[in-house]
Formats: structure tokens, C-alpha cells, sequence
């Protein structure tokens, strides 16, 4: 088919694969799963950008009509729409009748445990996304193998979304819930501040809300459940970057370039 030419892939990279070119191996194979007339949720981060990007080329060609998505971020936002994917609010998403309704989320992810359960948000989008994939019939995190970990929390911060008004009130309240954790420690994530005065300034989601990074000596040990409820029911918490259950599918890229599908 003459159009579907123009969304050929790129041929498959040989040799020694970068990061980079795995994290977009991943998120081709992923793109596969689009069917015409589906509607998407859209990712947010470098791994999730190789899938828009592959979105993008296959409606432009013709082959994917119907399809549309829902961001979950707004780079997300900003990407998607300069690739063409037509966008829909939630809302709308979710309330779509017939075959309607977010079919299929494609997003990367910081951590995946053996139980497929992930840490996100390290790019500070875990609300929206948990709330975009929460609402799909399917979840598909794309991953290269650095992310596969034994026990969450392992490579770096677990991140928790945070209203502004007391954060240093709620970081404390945080902090019991791992009292007595041998080397847990929580701070407020902070970007340097624009005008370079040497004073930093509270990192700030698309949300408007601050956010606390937790740090394990060793990964989380324990019940990811209790922890997770016990961490939401803390009055200034809005929601955490441990996406338990909630992913059906992961795709892994191998450093050799081979994909691991793991139901
Ligand atoms: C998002 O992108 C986040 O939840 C996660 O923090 C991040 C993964 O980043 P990347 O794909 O750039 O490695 O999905």
C-alpha cells in the first residue's frame, strides 16, 4: 500500500544499541497494538515520545483513521499535537459511548518490578497519568531492560504528588510512614530557580502541586499496598508514583534489540 510506505519504520538499529534507539524499539512494537478508530492514552516522557512520534507518521499515512488520545502531561500535550494526533479530554474520553472509552495506554516507566507493578513520575506527570491509564480497558508500559528491577524504588526517588499549602508539614508526615527504615530519607524536589540567584525553587507539576521524592537504601521491602494506602490517606498527599496493578502488558527492549513482551 503506496501511503502505508511512508510510515515505515526506521530500519531496525544493528550493533550496539543506545538507550535511546531501545526506548524507541520498545515503543514501535507498542504502536502495533493501535488499531484504527481506537482512542489512546498518550504517555509522557523520551520512551512514550518515540510512540507519538510513530503515531504521528502512521496518521499522517493514512493507515490509523479515527484514532485520537488522551495526554497525560502537557508536553505531552505540545507533542502530540505538533505530530497530529487529534486530542480529547478525559472527560470526553471516558465518557465516549459504543466502542468508545480510552481502549489502550502506552506510556514508559522508571521502575518495573517482577510483578509488573512500576514506579512513575520521575518526570513529574504521575497524576496525570495514573488517572489516564486508571480509566483505560489496557495499559502498555514500554521499557528498555535498565528498568526492570527486583524490588521498587531500587534505581532512585519514588515520587509522591503534594499540595503546596504546608509540604514541609506533609513531607513530615511522609516521613513516619517509614520510621525506623534503615536509610529511607524524603525531600521536596526543587529545580534551580530561573534567575540564577543561587536559590532553588520547588519543582511544580503541570497540576500546580509540589513533589516529595522518597529514597530506599535497597527498594521498597514490604506491602506495597499498605504503604500505598497508608501514604494516601495522609491529608496533602494527592497521589504516588507507585502504579500498583495497573499495567497489563510490558514491552522490554534488550540491549541486543530483541523485545520481551511480558503479559
Ligand atoms: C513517564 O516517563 C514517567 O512516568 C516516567 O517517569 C518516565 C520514564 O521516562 P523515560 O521514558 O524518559 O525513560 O512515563
Amino acid at each position: 500500500m503506496g501511503s502505508a510506505a511512508t510510515a515505515s519504520p526506521p530500519p531496525p538499529p544493528s550493533g550496539n544499541l543506545t538507550q535511546d534507539e531501545l526506548k524507541r524499539v520498545a515503543a514501535h512494537r507498542a504502536v502495533e497494538f493501535v488499531e484504527p478508530g481506537m482512542t489512546l492514552g498518550l504517555g509522557t516522557g523520551s520512551t512514550a515520545g518515540h510512540a507519538l512520534d510513530r503515531l504521528g507518521d502512521l496518521l499522517r499515512a493514512g493507515a490509523l483513521p479515527g484514532v485520537a488520545g488522551v495526554p497525560t502531561s502537557l508536553k505531552t500535550e505540545a507533542h502530540a499535537a505538533r505530530v497530529g494526533i487529534p486530542l480529547l479530554p478525559l472527560e470526553d474520553a471516558a465518557s465516549a459511548s459504543g466502542a468508545g472509552g480510552i481502549r489502550l495506554s502506552i506510556d514508559g516507566a522508571d521502575e518495573v518490578d517482577p510483578d509488573l507493578n512500576l514506579v512513575k513520575g520521575r518526570g513529574g506527570s504521575l497524576l496525570r497519568e495514573k488517572m489516564v491509564e486508571g480509566a483505560g480497558d489496557r495499559f502498555v508500559v514500554i521499557v528498555d531492560e535498565s528498568k526492570l528491577v527486583p524490588r521498587l524504588g531500587c534505581t532512585g526517588a519514588v515520587p509522591v504528588e503534594v499540595i503546596p499549602f504546608g509540604a514541609p508539614h506533609t513531607l513530615g508526615l511522609i516521613r513516619k510512614v517509614f520510621d525506623g527504615v534503615l536509610g529511607f530519607h524524603a525531600r521536596l524536589r526543587t529545580v534551580p530557580a530561573p534567575k540564577g540567584d543561587g536559590l532553588d525553587a520547588p519543582f511544580l507539576t503541570d497540576n500546580g502541586n509540589y513533589i516529595v521524592e522518597m529514597f530506599f537504601e535497597d527498594g521498597i521491602r514490604g506491602d506495597l499496598r499498605d504503604i500505598s494506602d497508608r501514604l494516601l490517606r495522609i491529608t496533602g498527599v494527592v497521589e504516588h508514583g507507585m502504579f500498583l496493578g495497573m499495567a497489563t502488558t510490558v514491552i522490554v527492549a534488550n540491549k541486543d534489540g530483541t523485545v520481551t513482551v511480558i503479559n
